[in-house]
């Protein structure tokens, strides 16, 4: 092979990414984690975050789920409204499928619930098991939670991130708060720092 040649196909870091696209996005095709986040350029790339700085994906909104058949995972999502009556609903979508599966964060997904308000006596009635908030007056604190479960699925001894988004609507329609975060699906004996990602054959 001649120096400085990358053939098609050729995945150097073996992180799914192939050197030919690592060299077009900036990213170290000898290197699987360029920025050193814990989360692999390909892994980066499929998710929409930037491989090349440490800080994205946000740790803030990054979930784990441990790979044991009785691991739960609760999301806390917290939005403040000013109130008028109206209602405000919770709503959970899965974003796209992990690289190396057709799988998405709807497969763990337990439920979403309404949780809490601050001020309490702002809220006319809570009905968490619809993630809703009734009559909403004033400025308000409402507290919902998205759950998951590792359940029935088999573990994959890889990590794998799958994102979802949250979104609160009130009764008249409009979207109030939309927040996007990842949940990551993780065998018990691993760390995100140096845990092996799950990785399809070949690379993109
Ligand atoms: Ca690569
Ligand atoms: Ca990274």
């Amino acid at each position: 092979m001649l120096d400085g040649f990358a053939p098609p196909g050729n995945d150097s870091d073996g992180d799914g990414l192939c050197d030919s696209s690592e060299l077009m996005r900036g990213t170290d095709p000898m290197l699987a984690d360029t920025d050193s986040d814990g989360f692999t350029d390909l892994v980066e790339v499929r998710l929409g975050t930037n491989p090349v700085v440490p800080t994205s994906p946000d740790r803030a909104t990054v979930f784990i789920l441990r790979e044991s058949p009785d691991a739960t995972l609760q999301v806390p999502i917290e939005v403040d409204v000013r109130g008028r009556g109206e209602d405000y609903t919770g709503g959970f979508m899965p974003l796209g499928a992990a690289p190396e599966t057709t799988s998405s964060a709807m497969d763990f997904f337990s439920g979403t619930v309404a949780l809490y308000a601050d001020p309490s006596g702002n809220v006319g009635l809570l009905d968490a098991e619809a993630a809703s908030f009734r009559g909403v007056t004033g400025r308000t604190r409402l507290g919902y939670e998205v759950r998951f479960a590792f359940g029935s699925e088999l573990p994959r001894s890889c990590i794998r991130a799958y994102s979802f988004r949250y979104s609160v609507k009130r009764s008249d329609g409009r979207l109030v708060a939309s927040e996007r975060d990842l949940l990551v699906v993780m065998p018990l004996d691993q760390r995100l720092e140096t845990g092996d990602w799950c990785t399809p054959s070949g690379c993109i």
